[in-house]
């Protein structure tokens, strides 16, 4: 049984608001939040003086042990949450993908199977949908029910593999709302990339540079706007993961300020803390940085992208975690559209973030805590269990110094694979101590053995009038359904109770 934790002399900030006071921990929950707390017998005091006390990041993306365009990414989940926690993450939620005609269920429970002995901090695990039939409809609604999933995946690229048409797309998101789960999407047209990657290769492109230029900005704005259409046929809340250009922002703001407002946009680390490199570099590095969306070359992205953040057109921040190593990179090495996607971020967000966005005025430490735990807490139903320092919160808190420095490198990071797309970054702002389920998991760069320490999260699915729904009404905007008021429980507007 972990000791009783007494933090002294920090700043507390939540979202709403930021106060100098103690936290007590116990049994995993805090249980006391007041002025000059008295340490009960037993009870282990740290002192957080000049530092702030935030709650842990909320990672909403992460691909840990995915099999993937023929091989299987690095980050299993031990080493995925050790390195999260290791950056001030203390929750992650992945992706458990059923390929067509796979069952739903069996794939959970691979990655139950997989995650629960090993994990280091909590996890929860979004469903990924490929195919559409009677018996997904079904499994979705078992998974609602019985097995803590609450948010369910769509591509509408990766032709062949995950990719799904727009019916079927109106299908799973119609699912989702009778079932008061959250739809997600990885938007980008698949059609026309594979148009587009014909032309390259017709044309002798066969390089890393062939990835941007087959998705450009506007193959993603696309289809953002498209899952948005469909997701307001349907009257579903719509979360685009992983948005990684200025146009495909600009789509998610237009239409919240046109009233879509369960309508959210995830940003990554990758897409926030760097761009694409340029064309003069090794196909090593080149391919160390493919992803899709791809990271942009415009200089302007990561700039514009924390501006939407800031003020409010996009909610949360991931990484999309998908790891593999520089001989696993070179699958591609004769043919770019071999290379695995996918880049780190996992261990760097937090700190790449409050760099790039808190010492830079952009973002305030509050926002800071919007955006990289509560708005995530609350969207997948977690609020106020996650996501926030009250009283009756899980313990899962940070304590965050502004004034130190890290380079990052991947000699020193502690992540499974062999190169980090940030190297060399210094980034002012480093978590020092971590506290996991009232457990300090990681004190002063050192991190304690907490394998299996982290257990599974179940996301419960949302009462109906939480976004909006209304028998028999149709109610394209996916407007306020009056209810909220009285609750103050509201995807609309985000706004949940406190304890
Ligand atoms: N994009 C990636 O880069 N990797 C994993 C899956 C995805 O959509
Ligand atoms: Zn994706
Ligand atoms: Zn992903
Ligand atoms: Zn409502």
């Amino acid at each position: 049984k972990p000791p009783k934790l007494l933090i002294k002399g920090g700043k507390v900030v939540n979202a709403d608001k930021t106060e100098n006071v103690d936290v007590l921990v116990e049994d995993g929950v805090i249980t006391d939040i007041g002025y000059d707390l008295a340490a009960p017998p037993g009870t282990m005091v740290i002192m957080a003086d000049g530092r702030y006390v935030i709650p842990g990041g909320i990672d909403p993306h992460t691909h840990l042990e995915f099999e993937f365009m023929g091989t299987k990414s690095v980050d299993d989940f031990y080493k995925g949450t050790r390195a999260a926690i290791a950056g001030g993450t203390t929750m992650v939620i992945d992706f458990a993908i059923a390929l067509p005609g796979q069952s739903l269920l069996e794939v959970y429970d691979k990655y139950r199977s997989m995650a629960d002995p090993k994990v280091c901090c909590d996890y929860g695990l979004h469903v990924g949908i490929t195919w559409w039939s009677r018996t997904v409809s079904k499994e979705m609604e078992l998974l609602c029910a019985q097995h803590g999933v609450n948010s369910f995946k769509l591509f509408m690229a990766y032709k062949n593999m995950f990719m799904v048409d727009d019916g079927e797309l109106y299908e799973a998101f119609a699912r989702c709302k009778e079932l008061g789960a959250v739809a997600m999407v990885h938007a980008e047209n698949g059609h026309v990339i594979e148009k587009n990657v014909h032309k390259l290769k017709q044309a002798g492109v066969t390089g890393p540079e062939g990835h941007e230029m087959s998705r450009p900005e506007e193959v993603e704005a696309e289809a953002v706007h498209r899952a948005a259409m469909i997701a307001s046929q349907t009257g579903c809340p719509l979360y685009v993961v992983h948005v990684m250009s200025e146009s495909a922002a600009k789509v998610i703001e237009e239409r919240r300020n046109a009233g879509q407002t369960t309508l959210f946009g995830e940003a990554l680390a990758a897409g926030l803390g760097t761009v694409a490199p340029d064309g003069k570099c090794s196909f090593e590095v080149a391919a160390a940085h493919i992803m899709s969306p791809p990271l942009r070359k415009t200089r302007s992205t990561p700039l514009a992208l924390m501006k939407a953040l800031a003020s409010g057109a996009l909610q949360t921040t991931g990484t999309d975690n998908c790891t593999f190593n520089k001989n696993q990179k070179a699958l591609g090495k004769e043919d770019f559209t071999k290379i695995p996607n996918g880049l780190n971020g996992l261990e760097d967000r937090m700190s790449v973030i409050w760099d790039k966005g808190v010492n830079t005025d952009i973002i305030d430490p509050q926002k800071f805590v919007e955006i990289t735990s509560t708005n995530v807490a609350k969207i997948f139903n977690l609020y106020p269990k996650k996501g926030c320092i009250e009283i009756g919160s899980e313990a899962d808190i940070v304590i965050w110094n502004p004034d130190k420095s890290k380079k990052i490198s991947a000699t020193t990071h502690n992540h499974a694979c062999d190169f980090n797309i940030f190297e060399g970054m210094v980034v002012r702002g480093v978590p020092e101590t971590v506290i996991v389920k009232g457990k300090v998991c990681y004190q002063h760069g050192r991190l304690m053995d907490s394998k299996g320490h982290g257990s599974f999260v179940p996301c419960q699915v949302f009462p109906p009038h939480v976004y909006g729904r209304r028998e028999g009404k149709y109610r394209p905007d996916a407007g306020d359904c009056g209810k909220a008021k009285d609750t103050q429980y509201c995807l609309n507007t985000l706004n949940f109770p406190e304890r």
